[in-house]
């Protein structure tokens, strides 16, 4: 019998990646998409023969029912969220209602229809804060949310324990560190580093506005990272309650800054003196920074066998070669 999978936020870019790895496992995918005023299936377009859209949204738990009657799913991988911490300040009230009220919504509507659904919950290095002193973090590392965005993910992903601890529900959440891709959306550092550098490669644009360039992180490559979230359900189940085998820190082990970010994208391109492109603009600071990111996947690898396979100059080269191409079309 084909495993059936709903995946929330289908049209993002985890979405998208882990619709793929999915079909490619033979699964019947689900994507609950929520309702826009025009489609917004960039990352999609070329599955909308494989996979059922259903319209939901995290906030109307009414829709949520529905989307687990008509899909009747064994794993279902919530991936929908406001997942831009530089809004979630502006867009607290709203970033708190999709990140964390929404999460509740989702596993109540789980738990009442099949509490055996197996269910993956998008948690987030940013719950970490980043302080230099708490470098690198694991499943043990305290946390220090410094984001309405982070607030939010840490209550849902308590609220997610507290459900696999009161209901024995098969939940797991994946503490996932930042992960890149060539269909990032184009508010995040990256994607805006690689468009602008592809634009001023191409004379289209003359210079970059960031903020900080001192932060760190620890970025892997998002396909890599959607296997991670499928080898996490596939757990034996008795050894899953038995070991409370639930959270993972998902991470390549490494920490770059922004601007080695974009020293190694603008040597894309063959331009060396990049500081030359950057301007500063106090817009893109946020009220509060996390500084280091950097995480430590030990557990992962023992006990899920993950380990990234592209590396951050591998993964900077494709997004910078794909915007390229994506502007000369
Ligand atoms: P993304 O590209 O922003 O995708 C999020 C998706 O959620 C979008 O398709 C969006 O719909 C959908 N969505 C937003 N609000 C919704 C609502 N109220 N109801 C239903 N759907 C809604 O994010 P991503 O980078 O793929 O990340 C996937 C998940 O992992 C998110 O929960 C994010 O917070 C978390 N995460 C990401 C990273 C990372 O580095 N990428 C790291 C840790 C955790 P539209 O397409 O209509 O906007
Ligand atoms: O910022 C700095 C910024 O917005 C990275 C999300 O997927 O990963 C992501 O969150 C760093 C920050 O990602 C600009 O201050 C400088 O220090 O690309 P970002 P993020 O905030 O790390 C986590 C794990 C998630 O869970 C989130 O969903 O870059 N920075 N100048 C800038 N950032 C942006 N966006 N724009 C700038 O101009």
């Amino acid at each position: 019998m084909k495993k059936r999978a709903l995946i929330t936020g289908v049209n993002g870019m985890d979405g998208s990646h882990l619709a793929e790895f999915l079909l490619e496992k033979d699964y019947d995918v689900y994507g609950l998409e929520r309702r826009t005023s025009t489609l917004n299936r960039a990352n999609t377009s070329h599955l909308v023969d494989k996979i059922k859209f259903i319209q939901g949204d995290l906030t109307d738990k009414n829709s949520l029912i529905k989307a687990l009657e008509a899909s009747d799913p064994h794993e279902v991988y919530n991936l929908a969220a406001q997942s831009f911490v530089g809004a979630s300040w502006n867009l607290a009230e709203y970033t708190t209602k999709v990140n964390a009220l929404g999460v509740l919504n989702l596993l109540e509507s789980i738990r009442e229809h099949n509490k055996d659904i197996r269910v993956y919950q998008a948690s987030t290095s940013e719950m970490f804060g980043g302080e230099p002193d708490k470098v690198p973090q694991n499943e043990y590392t305290p946390f220090h949310p410094k984001s309405p965005y982070a607030v939010a993910k840490l209550y849902a992903h308590w609220i997610s324990k507290n459900f696999r601890q009161s209901y024995d529900m098969f939940i797991c959440c994946g503490i996932l560190f930042n992960h890149e891709s060539e269909r990032r959306g184009i508010d995040f550092v990256t994607r805006k580093i690689t468009d602008g550098v592809a634009k001023i490669h191409l004379g289209l644009q003359d210079n970059i506005s960031l903020g900080n360039l001192d932060p760190k992180r620890d970025w892997g490559y998002a396909p890599d990272y959607v296997r991670s979230m499928w080898l996490m359900l596939q757990q034996d189940k008795e050894f899953f309650f038995n070991n409370k085998v639930g959270d993972f820190v998902i991470a390549t082990g490494k920490a770059h800054s922004v601007r080695e970010f974009l020293d190694r994208s603008f040597s894309c391109v063959g331009i060396e003196n990049w500081q030359d492109y950057v301007v500063q603009d106090p817009r893109y600071m946020r009220p509060a920074e996390v500084h280091c990111l950097q995480g430590d996947p030990t557990k992962a690898r023992e006990i899920l066998g993950w380990e990234p396979t592209v590396t951050f100059e591998e993964m900077i080269a494709r997004m910078v070669s794909n915007d390229i191409n994506l502007l000369k079309k």
